[in-house]
């Protein structure tokens, strides 16, 4: 982390449909901002985001995969999260430490539906998201008709910033709504600035006065610049597209081929423009980050818990207090090593400063959703995700009272890392 001011951490999860691309958007975004020089490919089983043996083989993410990466002097930290059904609830214990959700989905009106559920818990919970319309090279529908079906499923107000030029059946750029500039995209290069296509003039005022009219919805000034039929400077429009996304009023589209890194440089760009800053989402929860530093208590919340082959347990934190410093004891317990991932890559800190998502060694006893603090005296737990009913069951039969003394410590381990996907399994005592 080369910057650790309060300001200039973002932690943004990516959720959306299993397939929609997600591991394949938080490879663009590390390789567009050089994190990584050779892009990896979900078929190549080489990604960042699918880097444990098992997401690899299947191709799929199992799990949930941290990397940081900086852009405009701001650092980022994504958690790419699983999207199919069974590891549900592995994304909703990450989604409560997150800033800011990407939602990632396909082009496809019939398959919006299926995003239903997520959209109910990022309302019920009022974490901002905003959308991504990924693999635009294979749309079939009109871009209206696609943000028809997403509202139908979002109970906050769409905000589209972006409507795609198409070639024939090929998206090849996109026009920018807040400043009324197009972009041809290109190959390994950002986008360039084109001449806005004539034939998209008219669709293009349209939706750009539906994005203003639903700014102005929350904005008295806009809306009375709007009646009198004045044109909002750009700053207006962005100052109001970053206070009412902080505080969960609209969802922000944007769209793009995340296979050939084309609308990432844009998305990025208004994560760091738009997205909230660790403080309004601290204030969000409740926790005032002015009044934890007079205290000086830190206090973090345990996202994930990673049982690795070589560091043992890993509990992967979002601290939401004070600072992570070295060998800070939490919860009576002392932490061993601050760690920031980028897949399967650990990088030791000195510290971590409130926003922060890294890894902490050798907690035992701090367990998936658990609140940890410095303080001595015991404080109230912030709020969890939702226990979910597990799609799998697993029992264990231990015949003999051997059995379980030799299996009662592996056992645990076993039920801690499946809790997520299994739900409380439990293990028949021996007679
Ligand atoms: N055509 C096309 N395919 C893509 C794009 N982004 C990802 N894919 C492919 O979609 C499949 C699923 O991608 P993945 O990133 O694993 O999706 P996830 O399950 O959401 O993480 C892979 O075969 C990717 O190569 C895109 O923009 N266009
Ligand atoms: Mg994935």
């Amino acid at each position: 982390m080369s910057n650790s001011n309060i300001n200039n951490t973002r932690n943004v999860a990516i959720v959306g449909p299993y397939s929609s691309g997600k591991t394949t958007l938080l490879e663009s975004i590390l390789f567009v901002t050089q994190k990584i020089s050779r892009k990896g490919r979900i078929e190549e089983k080489n990604t960042v985001g699918d880097s444990s043996t098992e997401a690899r083989d299947r191709q799929m993410s199992v799990e949930l995969s941290v990397a940081d990466t900086e852009h405009q002097g701001i650092n980022l930290t994504f958690l790419d999260c699983p999207g199919s059904v069974e590891f549900v609830q592995e994304t909703y214990n990450a989604l409560v430490g997150a800033g800011v959700v990407v939602i990632v989905c396909e082009p496809l009106v019939d398959k919006v539906l299926t995003l239903a559920p997520l959209f109910k818990f990022l309302d019920d919970w009022e974490i901002p998201h905003l959308i991504f319309i990924n693999k635009m090279d294979r749309c079939s529908y009109g871009y209206r008709e696609i943000l028809q079906g997403l509202k139908a499923v979002s109970s906050r107000p769409l905000v589209p910033q972006q409507y795609p030029i198409f070639q024939g059946e090929q998206c090849i750029g996109y026009i920018d709504l807040v400043s009324e500039q197009a972009y041809q995209y290109h190959p390994q290069q950002p986008a360039d600035p084109i001449a806005l296509p004539a034939d998209l003039a008219e669709l293009e005022q349209i939706t750009r006065q539906e994005m203003l009219e639903t700014l102005a919805e929350f904005d008295d000034h806009l809306l009375e610049e709007l009646i009198e039929e004045i044109d909002p400077p750009q700053t207006e429009i962005l100052q109001d597209l970053k206070q009412e996304l902080g505080a969960d009023l609209i969802v922000p589209v944007f769209l793009g081929i995340a296979g050939d890194d084309f609308g990432v440089r844009p998305l990025l760009d208004a994560l760091v423009k738009e997205a909230p800053s660790p403080e309004v989402t601290a204030q969000r929860r409740g926790l005032d980050a002015n009044a934890a530093k007079i205290a000086g208590d830190t206090i973090v919340q345990v996202l994930k818990t990673y049982f690795t082959a070589q560091g043992g347990r890993l509990s992967l934190v979002r601290v939401w207090q004070g600072e992570l410093t070295e060998g800070i004891i939490l919860n009576g317990e002392r932490t061993s090593g601050i760690y920031q991932l980028r897949g399967q890559q650990q990088t030791p800190l000195s510290s971590a400063p409130i926003g922060s998502i890294v890894a902490l060694g050798k907690l035992e006893h701090a367990a998936t959703g658990d609140t940890l603090s410095s303080a001595t005296d015991t404080i109230a737990p912030l709020p969890q995700a939702e226990a979910i009913a597990p799609v799998y069951a697993l029992r264990s039969h231990l015949k003999t009272v051997r059995m379980r003394s030799n299996l009662a410590v592996p056992w645990v381990n076993f039920w801690q890392k499946t809790r997520p996907y299994i739900g409380n399994n439990t293990a028949i005592p021996a007679r």
